[in-house]
């Protein structure tokens, strides 16, 4: 069987691992003390949203004075380090068995496998779950001016893999990440919340699934 793609481009948060979750709880912090509604639909909008995009979606429901720009950042800032609390108690049992066995499957299949994740917190993240040394390339939050649905993180990635948008296989569970992927040229994969999504190219009922896309010619 011959492969399609040459390299896959994975997106972290939701994706290889469940930090959703914790920016779920982080913002959800902010907000109840801030006397914001917030729930799981508005969090859904936050996916593979940067962090200063995040709180402007956040403080869309905000009846208070309008706030400075020092003071947003005073917020964010105040978010990412409940975040990073979370964080901390991650280690290599969140990596599931799934999405471990299938990344070593198309690795022993010659794919070159990168990130493509807006986050900032990328490579701890990878890290704590034990994968801070396993993919070939990192395009993350740090890298990149504008986030998804822009395509700039996965053109990074692409150019960081020496690789042609169309070898390239995006998996996303954003809806913004698969516009983004989209953007960019690329085959997408969409898993999670972004399952079913018409723009997407394939949608992924589980993580494994990725190998018989990736085994079509
Ligand atoms: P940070 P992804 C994204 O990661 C998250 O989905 C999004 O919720 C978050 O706001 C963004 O990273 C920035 O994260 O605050 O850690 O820089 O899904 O693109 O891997
Ligand atoms: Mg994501």
């Amino acid at each position: 069987m011959g492969m399609k793609y040459k390299a896959i481009i994975f997106d972290l948060d939701g994706v290889i691992c469940h930090t959703d979750h914790y920016h779920y709880l982080a913002w959800k912090q902010l907000a109840d003390k801030l006397g914001i509604y917030f729930d799981e639909i508005v969090n859904n909008r936050l996916r593979g949203v940067s962090r200063m995009d995040s709180l402007e979606i956040i403080l869309e429901r905000w009846n208070g004075a309008p706030l400075s720009d020092e003071e947003k950042v005073k917020l964010a800032d105040e978010k990412n380090a409940c975040y990073k609390e979370l964080l901390n108690q991650m280690s290599p049992k969140d990596l599931s068995r799934e999405v471990k066995d299938t990344l070593e499957y198309l690795r022993t299949r010659g794919l070159q496998l990168a990130i493509g994740s807006s986050s900032r917190n990328a490579r701890f993240i990878l890290s704590q779950i034990g994968l801070g040394d396993y993919f070939d390339e990192i395009s993350d939050g740090n890298n990149i001016t504008k986030s998804k649905p822009d395509p700039e993180v996965f053109l990074m990635a692409a150019k960081y893999l020496k690789m042609n948008p169309s070898e390239c296989l995006v998996v996303e569970d954003a809806k913004a990440g698969v516009d983004a992927a989209k953007a960019a040229g690329m085959d997408s994969a969409a898993i999670g919340d972004a399952f079913g999504y018409a723009q997407a190219t394939y949608s992924l009922f589980t993580f494994s699934k990725l190998i018989q896309i990736c085994s079509v010619q």
